[in-house]
């Protein structure tokens, strides 16, 4: 265990793990199950175009959140891509500012312009009061974003959608097997995205999925991810290349039958996070609402640099010197990225304040309790430290060490 800052691997101390330790490691689940899958898939001779394993993975997704439509695609930015289109959105599409840049490029990949608001900094989820103060004759939608896996305001983001006639969708990329007040996330707004990418609870390789009530809205959603042919074979509309492959769904299978096992893994290492760090000053765990379920893909915790001393970079450098590859998500926020930059520049103060603080540590299954330890561990004595440390990093920064 680590006593002083000189013991810290930053100043030449050994490094807590001897392997890296990730936020997003994927979580295969059976191998042998994986392989079976795959070995049937190539015995079949089908490999993509709406295969078996695809039809059983969209049928497992839409069955686990309770829709009745679900396209599987080949990832959840495609998939934002195919809800915009199918929703003939056009001009504006409220957003927040605080998630990944998918969301943001999606609608910019279209042609259509992100108006970006500001967050609940609690929560770090969408102000729906300012939504609705961005409301324009020239908005054709909002995204609301699951950020974390913690739902958004949903009712008071259909409100504001439905008193002004636009699409409501969500980007539920990190939100697979969440819920608020009881009903599961996914058959909220014209349609809902989930992300499937390597470092989400459920993982397809790369993979998303749309999923909806709205019949309509799935058939074309569904014709446009294959080239827009419809059902009759017939290309009935623009359409693009977005479909999931047979060994990406083979994938896919596999982790959602590890779900339920990953989740709890994942709720005992968000509980142990949030006990190591109680009475840590200046660091606070991201805490969810009790009565909800959530998938705890995410630790998040903020960093008060007043507090500690030390503001986050210098954390997030101390731990990755560790080998803990903790990940700033998401700082900087959309409006600070070059794209999205504006001059003079947009000011989301609640955003930023958050941007400045925010940092995700390593969980998922392949994280034992004994790492987390140790993560708190370093944060602990980082973070009681801070003084210290900085002076300790001035003194080698001036002899050029
Ligand atoms: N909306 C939201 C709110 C999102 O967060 C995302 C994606 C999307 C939409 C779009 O979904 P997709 O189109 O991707 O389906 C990662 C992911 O690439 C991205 O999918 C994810 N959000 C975002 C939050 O994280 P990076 O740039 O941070 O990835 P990278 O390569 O640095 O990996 C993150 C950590 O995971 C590293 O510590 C390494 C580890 N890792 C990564 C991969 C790929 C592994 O251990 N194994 C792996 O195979 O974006």
């Amino acid at each position: 265990m680590k006593r002083v800052p000189t013991d810290l691997a930053i100043f030449g101390g050994p490094e807590a793990f001897l392997h890296p330790l990730h936020v997003g490691r994927p979580t295969i689940g059976d191998r042998q199950r994986f392989l079976a899958r795959l070995e049937w898939a190539l015995n079949n001779n089908w490999l993509t175009n709406g295969g078996p394993l695809v039809r059983e993975f969209e049928a497992r997704v839409a069955d686990l959140v309770g829709v009745r439509h679900c396209i599987a695609t080949c990832n959840a930015t495609v998939a934002l891509e195919l809800v915009l289109r199918a929703g003939d959105v056009t001009g504006e599409v409220i957003m927040p500012s605080m998630t990944f840049a998918a969301t943001a490029h999606a609608a910019s990949w279209l042609g259509l312009t992100p108006v970006f608001c500001d967050v609940d900094p609690a929560t770090g989820l969408v102000d729906p009061d300012h939504v609705a103060a961005l409301v324009t004759p020239q908005t054709g939608a909002i995204v609301g974003v699951h950020l974390w896996g913690r739902p958004a305001p949903v009712e008071a983001l259909a409100k504001i959608a439905a008193e002004h006639q636009v699409k409501l969708f969500f980007d539920a990329a990190h939100a697979l097997g969440c819920t608020t007040d009881g009903r599961p996330v996914g058959g909220f707004g014209d349609a809902e995205v989930f992300s499937f990418h390597a470092t989400k609870a459920v993982t397809a390789f790369e993979g998303g999925a749309v999923v909806t009530d709205d019949g309509l809205l799935a058939e074309r959603i569904r014709a446009m991810h294959n080239f827009g042919i419809g059902p009759d074979k017939v290309v009935t509309e623009i359409g693009t290349n977005g479909k999931m492959s047979e060994c990406a769904a083979a994938m896919g299978l596999t982790s959602l039958d590890a779900f339920a096992e990953t989740k709890e893994h994942n709720r005992v290492n968000h509980a142990l996070y949030t006990s190591e760090l109680r009475d840590v000053r200046g660091v606070t765990v991201h805490s969810l609402p009790p009565d909800d379920e959530s998938n705890h893909q995410y630790v998040i915790i903020l960093v008060d640099g007043t507090s500690t001393g030390i503001d986050r970079d210098r954390l997030q450098a101390i731990l990755r010197a560790e080998k803990v590859v903790a990940q700033p998500y998401f700082s900087p926020a959309c409006h600070q990225m070059p794209p999205y930059r504006t001059e003079p520049p947009l000011r989301l103060t609640r955003t930023e304040w958050l941007a400045e603080r925010v940092l995700a540590l390593p969980t998922g299954p392949s994280v034992s309790s004994e790492d987390i330890r140790r993560v708190c561990d370093v944060i602990r004595l980082a973070t009681t430290s801070g003084p210290l440390i900085n002076a300790e990093w001035d003194k080698r920064k001036r002899n050029g060490s």
